[in-house]
């Protein structure tokens, strides 16, 4: 990953991964995925839903100031914090659907920002188990006001998937003001606070309160592995 990742949000980075990955529906590989490509020269080939427009109209090319550009074809993207930094990483499966393509994988480890985050494994009690389709409301204050955040837990899509334990950004939040959850199947509607910033939480269905993860860091993942190709 080049250093210039670092002005980059997630959401820009999503976007570059989804149209390397072949995100047909928001517009086609080749007006998307070049290098000097701008979003308005994309093509769509469906109608897209006015949320997603305005999505759109917020996000520019990184592409090649990110550092994502690539000249094979992309197969599978997973957003994890790979090492447990705070940073969310990608992974991407390059080549085709057959092993043996000569193409490699890439594992772009992020450089981080001054950006806050919030982590959260679920466990349902009465609901599943992995809390598969709960539905997240984080509530956070800003230097601007407080500001909703939703997140629905989920591994993320068929061609790749992430982990169920949402990674989720708070931007420039200077606290959390609360966390609800409402567990699918059950109803539990559950609400928690007192969480800080830049911590891992373990939340039971339930629970009148979540319990703090120590995330051990994985030190040996650095842009100088012999893994890690930039
Ligand atoms: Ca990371």
């Amino acid at each position: 990953m080049s250093r210039n990742c670092r002005r980059f949000g997630k959401l820009g980075l999503a976007l570059a991964i989804a149209c390397k990955a072949g995100a047909t529906e928001l517009a086609t590989n080749d007006a998307c995925c070049g290098p000097t490509n701008s979003i308005p020269a994309m093509q769509l080939t469906r109608p897209l839903p006015a949320s997603t427009v305005r999505m759109i109209e917020r996000l520019e090319d990184v592409t090649t100031a990110g550092g994502f550009g690539h000249l094979q074809k992309g197969h599978g993207v997973g957003f994890a914090d790979l090492d447990n930094d705070g940073n969310q990483d990608i992974y991407e499966v390059m080549g085709g659907a057959f092993e043996g393509d000569t193409a490699y994988n890439v594992l772009y480890l992020n450089p981080g920002s001054t950006n806050h985050w919030l982590k959260l494994k679920l466990e349902g009690t009465k609901a599943n188990r992995v809390a598969m389709g709960a539905r997240i409301h984080v509530t956070v204050q800003t230097p601007s006001g407080s500001r909703d955040i939703y997140r629905t837990v989920s591994s993320g899509g068929s061609f790749g998937s992430s982990p169920l334990r949402q990674e989720i950004g708070l931007g420039d939040a200077t606290a959390i003001s609360s966390v609800e959850i409402r567990w699918p199947g059950s109803g539990t509607h559950q609400v928690l606070t007192g969480l800080e910033r830049d911590h891992a939480y373990a939340v039971r269905e339930g629970d009148a309160q979540a319990s703090m993860i120590n995330l051990k860091r994985i030190p040996s993942i650095s842009p100088t592995h012999p893994i890690i190709r930039t």
